[in-house]
């Protein structure tokens, strides 16, 4: 299809989504609120076309923070019953600091907003002007970073951890069955709303439902105290993506605040947390036997060994020196970069637990995709990120903006690679994103 075409319909997807309280849901029914990293995404999207939007959409996001500086992964702006589970299972109201305008989740998700403003300011025209909105934002966002740093570094090493998947965003990694493993929750009695917009089989279990509920039931049996979580929470995790987009949103605070000037001391902290923490990613969290960066499982006090998209996102914040961004290429080129594949299946290609279709279990993901394209350009591996931004292109081209895709048997033309729900939001942000930037060489 010709991409002029494509453009338009990937605004559409956006203006469909876009709600009139001026925030955008990922996609209808199966996501009905607005969502926290989402938002960072379509917000880059809107700011292609529509810069008025792209700032609502930070600013509606950003205005649920919690008084602690913590910013919750699911804003209830409106009642929808086509989610579970909504603002009557979180209760978020249950925290002192919670916030008095909206109901929200008691969940964060990877912290992308610094990144997202320092990016759009470099693609708009009118810098003053964001300039302005920036300088009206920029401190939620750098007291969200002073609330993870603060609150969830247990051993001050400049790593936070996170203590749900869905904190994660890669939501049911195969990395987490061993913490599964861990847990017994009950066989609780809920209605599951996602399995009715989409193939079942494309979602996590029922069993793996009931551990993601039990930890939110733990949380909330503390009152979402940030001590007690990590006190007892059976998942408590150090995640190479979400520390990658904390630092790489940490470099972007210090670029936007030394150009707006005069904050001196915030700088100095961030600079701080910065070099502990892209120390910290390398000696804990890289793997030299398996090539790439992996989890660490804070409360079982041991690496998860596996790799998944997640493993190369430090690429992005510039952590590898030249021998591990040599070997990610490796380990990359080995079981990512593969003939009869598109670029980059969200988990192992190689290992028995990569399921094609299944959520976070394999299948690709566009934002992602978009992370690994600038660390992999930013290193100047652009044989590599000129490839997964032709997939991504393709596979949106040949497939619609849906919400993940069947990597496997590339060469077949006839395959139905799409998979989850259609017009999702930030695939078609994503693409126009994509669209608009060009590659190093
Ligand atoms: C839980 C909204 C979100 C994304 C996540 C994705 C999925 C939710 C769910 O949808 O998670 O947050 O109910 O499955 O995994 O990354 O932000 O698009």
């Amino acid at each position: 299809m010709i991409s002029n075409v494509l453009i338009e319909r990937a605004k559409k997807v956006l203006l469909n989504n876009h709600q009139k309280g001026g925030f955008t849901i990922p996609t209808e029914k199966l996501y009905p609120f607005q969502w926290m990293w989402d938002s960072g995404f379509i917000a880059l999207g809107f700011a292609h076309f529509d810069i008025e939007k792209a700032k609502s959409e930070i600013n509606n996001l950003l205005s649920a923070q919690w008084d602690n500086g913590f910013i919750p992964h699911i804003v209830f702006h409106t009642k929808a019953d086509t989610y579970f589970p909504g603002p009557d299972f979180f209760q978020s109201e249950l925290s002192k600091f919670s916030s008095k305008k909206f109901k929200t989740s008691g969940i964060t998700q990877p912290p992308v907003f610094g990144f997202v403003l320092e990016k759009i300011y470099q693609i708009v025209d009118d810098k003053k002007d964001f300039l302005k909105f920036i300088k009206t934002q920029i401190d939620k966002v750098y007291f969200n970073h002073v609330y993870f740093y603060e609150n969830r570094d247990v051993n001050n090493e400049g790593l936070v951890y996170i203590y749900h998947n869905w904190e994660s965003g890669t939501d049911n990694s195969p990395l987490w069955d061993s913490i599964w493993k861990t847990m017994n929750p009950p066989d609780y009695k809920f209605e599951r709303k996602d399995t009715n917009h989409v193939d079942s089989t494309q979602r996590p279990t029922k069993r793996e439902y009931d551990h993601y509920i039990h930890l939110l039931e733990i949380a909330k049996k503390y009152k979402y105290e940030d001590k007690k979580i990590a006190e007892f929470s059976p998942f408590l995790v150090l995640d190479p993506l979400f520390n990658s987009i904390l630092l790489k949103s940490n470099q972007s605070l210090i670029n936007l605040y030394s150009i707006i000037g005069g904050e001196e001391k915030k700088i100095e902290f961030l600079e701080n947390k910065q070099s502990l923490g892209l120390n910290s990613l390398n000696k804990k969290l890289y793997d030299t036997e398996l090539g790439a960066y992996v989890y660490y499982d804070l409360r079982n006090s041991k690496k998860l060994k596996g790799i998944s998209s997640s493993s190369f996102s430090p690429l992005f914040c510039g952590a590898p020196d030249e021998r591990i961004s040599n070997q990610l290429k490796k380990t990359f080129n080995k079981k990512f970069n593969l003939e009869d594949k598109y670029i980059c299946a969200s988990f192992d290609t190689l290992s028995e637990n990569f399921n094609p279709k299944k959520y976070w279990r394999g299948p690709v993901w566009l934002n992602l995709n978009w992370i690994l394209f600038h660390g992999f350009n930013e290193y100047g591996l652009v044989d590599i990120s000129k490839k997964i931004k032709k997939d991504s292109i393709d596979l949106i081209e040949n497939e619609g903006f849906y919400e993940y895709f069947d990597p496997t048997d590339k060469n077949d033309k006839n395959k139905k690679r799409a998979c989850g729900s259609n017009n999702f939001s930030w695939t078609a942000a994503l693409y126009l994103d994509f669209f608009n930037r060009r590659t190093k060489n």
